[in-house]
């Protein structure tokens, strides 16, 4: 690229230089990055590649770029790239190098978390489940075969990626590497503080010998933090927090811009102004590098995504929707915020600073100063009341309450962090295919149970209950356990069963007699349930359900799973005294059910003539249905409701969709019922606010990637329903912004209003001044004005997007008392 000059020495030089000139240079100080002898001031976004489909990448991408964003950042998922020892998957939605490829070609520049412990709200935080099966193994603490096996799937990847010139010193788009993950959480409770402080010092030593070229941080490692490693902050709020060492940059990882979601909860949002206040006061207080987790939270598509009890969706609130809409106000309202902060970037990073507490501690004014330039926050941590705050010039700014005021020459207010500009989306679900009004036409098979319920044909037997994952190897969610007896006459009985979850279905003689879940994430529960026993020999069939495997807490790979040790017992119902203890009996096992071994979900010509058409049996457990539809036309997201089906696995063309479970429904929360951005946010406790969803089936539509669906020819969707369903209420929508709304406070402000996916605005509903009753897409007006609906009808009506500017002639002869215009359209 470089233009070589004829002058010999000049010549020799640049030569030099062009060795070096291919890369970027990444180091950091006490301020920031410094990227090629820069200091940078960067906004960073996790997006996580399993999480969406390679065709999505591009677009999620660049919407990140658009929405102000410099850096992309993900995890590395062991468990998705080696599901089986040494067999490695990098296909599809697991092409790590095709992924940091799309960061790069968007000019963008990446973090690789590798972990390879991840958390993540992901089965087993990412540790496959075969490192249980390697003797003298203990997670995450001082031990060769966990340090040998960590180090070699760290080499594999920093391998692969080095292997395609992706980190930066090689041209390519990775500035920063993550080895552990939140360590310092746990690390005082894996009782036996040598070997984990040994182990994290051992991380960091085996990080660095990996010649990555870019700095290693570790995330929430605030203790023991080893020499040549950035410890970083995770959190709502990272204002109070600064790293250990005046010699590194103040850097957080995890800014959580919503929460995840359990099939016990409703659904969580984090306010656009909470966000905003956060990020702001982040950057007020000498913050360099803020990442949000999540940015696009996505999909847990199959079983290995997702943790315990969390739902498919992924879509933590994020400013990307789960589906890759833009979220609006949130992605507007933070895309103004990076573009204030980054016209501050030199006079933040190089300045002179001076925080002064304004009479009390909730409000804070920090001047940074450079040569002969100022610029100001103004923060207000006041959860109840605006203040007026005097700066030196002698001017007096107002700064509503829990929010922060940013000035970039100290003197006009560019941005607060809880006045929003940007218009709101209300996002809406429209049917797919006009044409199918009567339902999709479905056929059946029942699970093959048969096999199941004689005790003849497990894998092997053991005169004991064991322990659910070991024995799977969590290679399917399901575990037979199965056993028999011998009865003289008939009798009743209640069998009991205790385990530690996560459900249990149990069988005697072939028939269904009860079913159990944990309810709201516990895990160890009991069955109880009545059963006749005949005379001669009796069938005790077990089938045990994990769904997903705990990620988080101290020694949580230890957590069980299934029937561990039972008891499982016979009870006399007359006397209630154990007339059968069956723990101890010989006990045959099988993982998996019949249908999987068959790869029923792949619809294969085999099988095809086992499919049964006429009546569909509904609520029957344990039964596969599949449909054929066409694909929604155009380009806008498209989702399955799932509602009247129990709990299962979905599948669209071959393509695992996640777990279903419509049948569950959210608890009724506090937080469903209160919602103001002012105030701390939390994930639990007084904490939590601006629920939706309570008393709902906490997840009732299913993406379905545009990539999974074949235009113009019949689609297969596939469905294992567990426990028992109505599949013919399934049907498909496309999800489109159907209503926007903007406000403007003055007069002068320009009024922005945008369709998604190239759908026009096909009508303005309400132009009015002043206070408007309800929300967006249902305003009821306020005092209406004529002449701004005829602006904006002129304006926007046909139009993909428009921008008009509020006027003084809006109120001329309105009768209005205020200036304040609120516009709502339809898309
Ligand atoms: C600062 O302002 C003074 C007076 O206006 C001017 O003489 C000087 O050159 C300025 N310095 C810089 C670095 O801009
Ligand atoms: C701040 O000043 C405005 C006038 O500029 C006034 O209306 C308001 O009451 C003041 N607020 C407080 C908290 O003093
Ligand atoms: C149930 O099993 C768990 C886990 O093995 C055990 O801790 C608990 O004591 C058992 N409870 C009963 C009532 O048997
Ligand atoms: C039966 O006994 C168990 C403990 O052995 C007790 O928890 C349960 O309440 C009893 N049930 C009845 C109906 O008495
Ligand atoms: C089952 O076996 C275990 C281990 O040998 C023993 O401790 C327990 O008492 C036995 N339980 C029954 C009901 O026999
Ligand atoms: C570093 C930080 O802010 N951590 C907080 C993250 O959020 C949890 C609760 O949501 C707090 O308990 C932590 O203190």
């Amino acid at each position: 690229m470089e233009r070589v000059s004829w002058q010999p020495l000049a010549l020799l030089l640049l030569a030099a230089a062009a060795a070096v000139a291919s890369g970027t240079e990444v180091g950091y100080d006490g301020r920031s990055m410094v990227i090629d002898g820069e200091r940078r001031l960067l906004i960073s976004g996790s997006i996580h590649y399993p999480r969406s489909t390679p065709e999505m990448w591009p677009d999620l991408i660049r919407k990140a770029k658009e929405g102000g964003l410099d850096a992309i950042e993900t995890y590395v998922f062991w468990n998705g790239h080696e599901p089986r020892r040494r067999q490695y998957n990098f296909e599809g939605s697991y092409d790590i190098v095709r992924f940091f490829k799309e960061v790069q070609d968007a000019g963008m520049y990446a973090i690789l978390r590798i972990g390879p412990y991840i958390c993540g709200e992901w089965n087993y935080g990412g540790l496959p489940a075969w490192l249980r099966d390697i003797s003298g193994m203990q997670f995450r603490m001082h031990n060769n075969p966990f340090e040998q096996e960590m180090e070699t799937f760290t080499t594999l990847i920093v391998d692969k990626l080095k292997e395609a010139k992706m980190f930066a010193g090689q041209g390519g788009p990775i500035i920063l590497s993550q080895i552990e993950n939140e360590y310092g959480n746990v690390m005082d409770k894996l009782n036996n503080d040598e070997s984990a402080s040994e182990y994290i010092h051992w991380c960091a030593a085996m990080a660095n010998k990996q010649n990555v070229g870019v700095p290693w941080i570790m995330c929430q490692q605030d203790q023991d933090v080893p020499p040549n490693v950035i410890n970083t902050c995770n959190g709502f709020y990272c204002h109070d927090w600064f790293p250990k060492r005046t010699d590194i940059p103040k850097i957080w990882t995890e800014n959580w811009t919503g929460w995840f979601k359990a099939w016990d909860k409703p659904d969580f949002h984090r306010s656009a102004e909470d966000i905003a206040f956060s990020v702001a006061m982040f950057f007020q207080t000498r913050g360099s590098l803020q990442n949000y987790y999540m940015y696009h939270g996505g999909t847990n598509f199959g079983r290995t995504s997702g943790g315990p009890y969390i739902t498919t969706s992924y879509d933590y609130d994020a400013p990307l929707d789960e589906y890759g809409n833009i979220r609006q106000p949130k992605y507007g309202h933070l895309k103004d915020l990076h573009n204030v902060l980054k016209s501050m970037e030199k006079i933040l990073l190089h300045g002179d600073y001076k925080d002064t507490t304004m009479g009390n501690t909730n409000v804070m004014v920090t001047k940074y100063t450079l040569d002969n330039s100022s610029a100001c926050f103004i923060s207000n941590k006041f959860d109840d009341k605006e203040v007026n705050v005097t700066l030196d010039d002698g001017a007096t700014h107002v700064v509503p309450a829990w929010s922060v005021s940013i000035l970039p020459d100290c003197k006009t207010v560019a941005y607060n962090s809880a006045k929003i500009k940007t218009q709101t989306s209300v996002m809406v679900k429209r049917p797919g295919v006009e044409t199918v009004t009567d339902g999709l036409a479905w056929s059946w098979m029942p699970e093959n149970l048969h096999p199941f319920m004689t005790d003849e044909k497990g894998n092997f037997r053991k005169n004991e209950l064991l322990e659910q994952i070991a024995t799977s190897g969590d290679q399917s969610d399901y575990l037979w356990y199965r056993t028999s007896l011998e009865h003289k006459g008939e009798s009743n009985y209640k069998l009991h069963v205790n385990t530690t979850g996560h459900e249990l279905y149990a069988f005697v003689n072939g028939k269904l007699v009860g079913r159990h879940y944990a309810p709201n994430g516990g895990f160890v529960f009991q069955m109880e349930t009545p059963v006749k026993l005949h005379s001669g020999k009796n069938y005790i069939s077990l089938l045990s359900a994990t769904i997903g495997l705990k990620n988080y807490g101290a020694l949580f790979e230890m957590m069980p799973a299934g029937i561990v040790g039972g008891p499982v017992k016979l009870v006399d119902t007359v006397t209630n005294t154990t007339a059968y203890d069956l723990s101890n009996s010989s006990w045959s096992y099988k993982a998996g059910l019949a249908g999987e071994y068959r790869e029923t979900h792949l619809d294969k010509a085999k099988d095809r003539s086992q499919w049964r058409g006429g009546t569909i049996p509904v609520h029957r457990p344990f039964t596969w249905y599949k449909a054929t539809f066409e694909a929604p036309t155009g380009e806008e997201p498209v989702v399955a409701d799932l509602l009247g089906l129990g709990k299962g696995v979905v599948w669209v063309n071959g393509n695992n969709l996640g777990r279903y479970w419509p049948s569950y429904v959210a608890a009724d929360m506090d937080g469903c019922r209160r919602c103001d951005y002012r105030g701390t946010f939390m994930a639990d406790g007084d904490g939590q606010k601006c629920l939706t969803g309570c008393n709902e089936p906490s997840q009732r539509f299913y993406h379905v990637p545009r990539s999974f669906l074949k235009a113009g020819e019949p689609n297969t969707m596939v469905l294992f329903e567990e426990a028992g369903g109505d599949p013919t209420r399934v049907s498909f929508h496309t999800v489109a912004v159907g209503a926007a709304c903007a406000e403007a406070a003055e007069v002068g402000d320009e009024v922005a209003l945008a369709c998604s996916h190239g759908r026009t605005i096909s009508s303005v509903d309400v132009a009015s001044l002043g206070v408007t009753r309800g929300k967006c897409g249902a305003y009821q007006g306020g005092c209406e004005s004529k002449a701004a609906l005829a602006a904006f009808t002129a304006a926007c009506v046909g139009k993909e997007s428009c921008t008009v500017r509020h006027t003084e002639d809006f109120r001329a002869g309105s009768g209005c008392d205020s200036g304040v215009l609120t516009v709502q359209a339809t898309c």
